[in-house]
């Protein structure tokens, strides 16, 4: 039998205060065409659907449209919450999603109780059974494990032991002539971070490691980490990655969705890492801005970040972004940035009993950042003037 493994869409994601949206669409209309192209049996998408808990009303209706786009290809549809996703909603929809043949899963259940899937592969008949470990947090991890595998006593272990007994128990009725799969939401580890998951969610206590996944686990499919990867363990575990750069940290990663072939009784194997390319490229640019509007023209629609390498000066943000409109980040490159240690921002000396009035000390103050233009100066000398003689 063949699947899709697909995860982290982070559907509503906004960078920089730009909606990715229309690309998303597009990203996710090319996966819906891989599934197609593919005639895969099933497509499994190991969570963050969604940037947000509180996902807008357009990026739902996207992702609804895109789960019934994928069950239309005749395809089973898995989908399990990740951290971004709001596990509660996603089970408060699971009935109505199941009334369509797709498998929703908010939070972590049971393998009697929607744990885990069975279904029969369209395209060989296969028995294909999938356990389904959906994002837990370190908080529910000690009551999902009460609730799976009935060992109380081990709250006291760590969270890597904890989801290792939840996908023991989940796989434990893995069946000798089926397809046996898991999909999951987490960080495994030794699994390279991609720059854009949130830190505080992939610190170090959260990790799982590889030997809690199951020797007999023809392929786990995971979601969490944004770039695709293969990890070290009993049996063959793939982070597939984002399918669209989600931050300027992830710009190098491929985007990708991976295509498996799985039989009982023989290994799995990743058939096709087909490259996703709707979504916009993002790009890191440096150099003074004479030497980059050179370039001016050569990034297409890519979204850049452009490190200047020259100091701060008024004017500087406009000018770039003047020049490149899809500038959606201009920083000073650090190595020209002016220093910020307190030695350097301290208050220059002044002989005592000596005063200085607003425009020097402003003066004083953009000569410690290095900001040196007398239109900054004289613009606050106007406005100050005007503060304060009332003509405002
Ligand atoms: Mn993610």
């Amino acid at each position: 039998m063949r699947f899709l493994h697909t995860s982290d869409w982070h559907v509503g994601k906004v960078l920089k205060g730009h909606s990715r949206l229309d690309e998303q669409r597009a990203v996710l209309r090319e996966i819906v065409q891989v599934a197609r192209d593919h005639r895969v049996d099933a497509v499994l998408v190991a969570g963050d659907l969604y940037e947000s808990s509180a996902p807008s009303a357009d990026a739902q209706q996207l992702v609804v449209q895109v789960l019934l786009a994928l069950r239309r290809t005749g395809a089973e549809v898995i989908a399990i919450a990740g951290n971004h996703d709001h596990a509660a909603t996603f089970d408060a929809y699971r009935p109505l999603m199941a009334s369509t043949g797709i498998t929703l899963a908010g939070g972590v259940r049971d393998a009697a109780d929607g744990g885990v899937v069975e279904f029969t592969a369209r395209s060989t008949g296969e028995p294909v059974v999938v356990a389904l470990l959906p994002f837990v947090s370190q908080r529910h991890a000690v009551r999902a494990a009460q609730l799976v595998t009935l060992t109380p006593g081990q709250a006291a272990a760590g969270y890597g032991l904890l989801v290792r007994d939840l996908l023991a128990a989940l796989t434990a009725g893995f069946r000798d002539d089926a397809v046996n799969l898991v999909t999951a939401h987490l960080m495994a580890a030794r699994g390279k971070l991609g720059g854009g998951e949130r830190s505080a969610q992939s610190v170090v206590e959260y990790w799982v490691p590889e030997d809690a996944f199951p020797p007999d686990a023809y392929y786990v499919a995971l979601g969490h980490l944004h770039r695709r990867q293969s990890l070290p363990a009993p049996c063959p575990v793939h982070y597939c990655g984002s399918p669209i750069a989600l931050d300027f940290g992830e710009q190098d990663n491929p985007s990708v969705v991976l295509v498996v072939e799985a039989e009982v009784g023989a290994s799995a194997r990743i058939t096709a890492e087909v490259p996703i390319r709707s979504g916009r490229r993002l790009r890191t640019v440096r150099g003074a801005v004479d030497e980059l509007a050179r370039h001016a023209g050569e990034f297409g629609d890519d979204y850049l970040r452009v490190l200047l390498c020259e100091p701060a000066r008024a004017g500087l943000q406009q000018d770039v972004r003047r020049l490149f409109p899809n500038a959606l980040e201009v920083r000073i490159d650090p190595a020209f940035a002016a220093p910020v240690d307190p030695v350097n921002t301290a208050r220059p000396s002044t002989p005592a009993g000596v005063e200085r009035g607003p425009a020097e000390l402003l003066h004083e103050y953009c000569v410690t950042r290095e900001l040196i233009d007398e239109r900054v100066e004289a613009l606050f000398a106007r406005l100050h003037d005007q503060a304060t003689t009332g003509n405002a």
